[in-house]
């Protein structure tokens, strides 16, 4: 007979532990067991209800493209080793990887466009409730992008910038995004250039990768893989778009110190948890709930406790300081405590279970978006034009929640931890800056080129249940940081550092290497914010993976090399969404190698796994490494990064005994 668990006291007793091999966060555990007791239903559940899941799929070797099919690939049946169409392996596998790509760019550009769409109706004036917040940094996009600034105000620079942000989105005729062609290096523009990747138009990139990949179009896999890359670069521009937009409207983050985990979450608080991507609602939303904080406590309440869930929690931790409550994986568990008054969506990563999970409680789910409608929710129509009326109406929902609680159903587990985020990348060389003003970003890459440092890597993504919840991020981080680099996060990597207190400055002593902790201590001895430093720096959003790659621009630039050759690698321990193959072949066309720990639906064609692998790394620099295991994905993230750190010393050293003509030649 299985041990009697008792959660919370004595309401809680169950003879069903949940399996402690699902998540490696103490505070969903806690959650699932009480699930389990309650018998309701989570992702854990009904991701192991799925399994085993179907091979074909997995191998990426089922087309549904045309409605002739589903074809299924089966090289040991004779006539069924290629579909209906005729179409081989390997084209199947290449087109359903490429329309996981226009999948994730269209969620990323659209966010982006909104953004955009914001700036200009605020830069005239249309939008009484947004304005533009960071004008420094408004003007350096501007003259990032050549428009001339002299004398214009920040509202007409605001209608320009804006402009130009929407025409990266029509057809540029040729000629490559503004935001793609004035943010990357030279040799990446040759490169791009050169393989005619460079994106002229978001949209026009997603469209005619839709296209391409439809029946009877490109069978060639080389070249849908190639194309993908460019929709990949599409994303990064939209990307960029949203995360330059929405810091010039609501500010660029600055170093903020806050807490993550359930425990956040208060009993005698109306917890308001919003979640999603966009903060063009949740800025608003967060404005309106410190407003109503006394009709909070005309209702009982002590005030308005706002959590945030998945990304929309990065950008309001990052701006606001705004406490951290859930990752993807465990959004439903948040729901579950019982004390979560409404939680407000808007666009992407919500799962459609959480009005089941609400229902067992006295949540109010509100959705925002008329691309988001989940049955038997409250749906707001969420227009920028009404923006403060729309979020108080929302937030009051919240309040009359409070009332209908069912102080038997509450269980907030205590976990939380501490976390310094607010990484942007202007915060990031701010603080280099302490160290070398002149030239802030030699701090780091001559970190490297000492041997200090081993070098950079950015964790991104997402949870996916395939693995233990967060143990890949969690195993890669420590991992890393151990072997002395540098590791910055965004996305639901970063959330679970935040719950694990690896973005905590006592985290440097428990888990830095040697050549970490110097290099973090000069930092803090030159003048770190006053809360101190974390071992993994939060650099945001998923959107907000393109100030990671900014940094790698800038440390290629720094070095005086094209991006490939920067001792700088990506990994997606956990990748899910459409959104992460988008960011992760972006991030292989810019020169990273990118780990992805989740395998993707490509092991069906070994031609597109060597084009991934290898073909990619001959070309871009760039390649992905698949695997599933995070030791073994950290030990491969380590040689590339020792090898590029390697080729970059001897080529210093080959340019101060023989001149820098013959060290350029490698
Ligand atoms: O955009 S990391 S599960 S929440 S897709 Fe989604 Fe993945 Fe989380 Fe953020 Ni990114
Ligand atoms: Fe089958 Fe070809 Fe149609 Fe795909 S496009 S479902 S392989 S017939």
């Amino acid at each position: 007979m299985s041990e009697e668990i008792i959660l919370g006291g004595p309401r809680y007793v169950s003879k069903r532990p949940a399996d402690p091999k699902r998540t490696c966060d103490p505070a969903a555990m806690e959650m699932l067991e009480c699930a389990a007791c309650r018998g309701e239903q989570t992702v854990f559940d009904r991701y192991a209800a799925q399994t085993p899941q179907c091979p074909f799929g997995l191998a990426g070797i089922c087309c549904r493209i045309c409605i002739q099919g589903p074809c299924r690939i089966n090289p040991k049946r004779p006539g069924a080793e290629k579909g209906i169409c005729g179409a081989h392996d390997y084209t199947i596998v290449a087109r359903n990887v490429a329309r996981y790509v226009a999948g994730g760019a269209s969620c990323h550009s659209d966010h982006g466009r909104h953004a955009a769409v914001a700036l200009l109706h605020t830069a005239e004036g249309k939008l009484p409730d947004y304005k533009i917040t960071d004008e420094t940094k408004l003007r350096r996009i501007a003259g990032r992008l050549g428009l001339e600034a002299e004398g214009k105000t920040a509202a007409e620079l605001a209608k320009e910038v804006a402009t130009e942000a929407l025409r990266d989105y029509n057809d540029r005729m040729g000629e490559p995004c503004s935001w793609l062609d004035t943010t990357i290096t030279e040799g990446r523009r040759a490169k791009f250039k050169h393989c005619d990747i460079a994106p002229d138009g978001i949209d026009k990139a997603i469209v005619q990768l839709i296209h391409g990949t439809a029946m009877g179009m490109d069978a060639d896999p080389v070249n849908i893989i190639f194309r993908a890359l460019r929709t990949a670069l599409a994303d990064y521009t939209g990307m960029h778009i949203a995360t330059d937009l929405t810091d010039v409207l609501f500010g660029t983050p600055e170093p903020v110190i806050s807490e993550a985990n359930l425990g956040v979450i208060k009993p005698e608080y109306v917890n308001l948890a919003i979640h999603g991507h966009n903060p063009i609602l949740s800025e608003l939303v967060v404005d309106a709930a410190r407003r109503l904080d006394d009709e909070a406590k005309a209702a009982g309440a002590a005030g308005i406790n706002v959590v945030g869930v998945c990304c929309t929690g990065n950008e309001l931790l990052m701006r606001q300081g705004v406490y951290l409550a859930a990752n993807q994986s465990s959004q439903e568990l948040a729901i579950m405590t019982g004390a979560i008054d409404a939680m407000l969506v808007d666009i992407q990563c919500i799962q459609p279970s959480i009005r089941a999970v609400a229902e067992c409680y006295h949540t109010k789910i509100i959705t925002t978006s008329d691309i988001v409608k989940i049955p038997g929710s409250y749906h707001f129509d969420f227009r920028e034009e009404k923006a403060m009326e729309t979020a108080e109406a929302m937030v009051r929902l919240a309040i009359a929640g409070y009332a209908e609680r069912n102080p038997e159903r509450i269980h907030i587990p205590e976990h939380k931890c501490t976390v310094i985020a607010g990484w942007s990348l202007e915060a990031m060389i701010d603080l280099f800056a302490k160290v070398n003003p002149e030239r802030p970003v030699s701090v780091l890459t001559d970190a490297i080129l000492s041997g200090e440092l081993r070098g950079v890597c950015l964790v991104a993504g997402c949870n996916n249940l395939k693995g233990s919840h967060d143990e890949g991020h969690l195993t890669i981080a420590k991992e890393l940081a151990k072997n002395d680099v540098l590791v910055v996060a965004t996305g639901c990597a970063a959330v679970a550092y935040a719950k694990a207190g690896l973005m905590s400055p006592q985290s440097v002593d428990q888990y830095a290497g040697p050549g970490l902790k110097a290099f973090l201590g000069r930092l803090a001895a030159a003048g770190s914010p006053e809360f101190g430093l974390p071992l993994v720096f939060h650099m945001g959003s998923c959107v907000d993976n393109t100030r990671a790659e900014d940094l790698m621009t800038l440390m290629a630039n720094e070095l005086g090399v094209d991006t490939p050759k920067v001792p700088y690698v990506a990994s997606a321990p956990e990748a899910m969404h459409e959104k992460a193959m988008s960011i992760g072949s972006g991030c292989v066309a810019l020169g990273f190698p990118t780990h992805v720990g989740v395998m993707p639906h490509i092991e069906g064609s070994q031609l597109v796994y060597g084009i991934a692998t290898q073909i990619a790394h001959d070309v871009y620099g760039g390649y992905f490494i698949f695997d599933t295991d995070p030791e073994s994905g950290a030990r491969k993230l380590l040689s590339a990064l020792d090898y590029r750190s390697w080729k970059l010393r001897v080529h210093r050293q080959a340019a101060e005994r023989y001149g820098t003509a013959a060290a350029a030649s490698w």
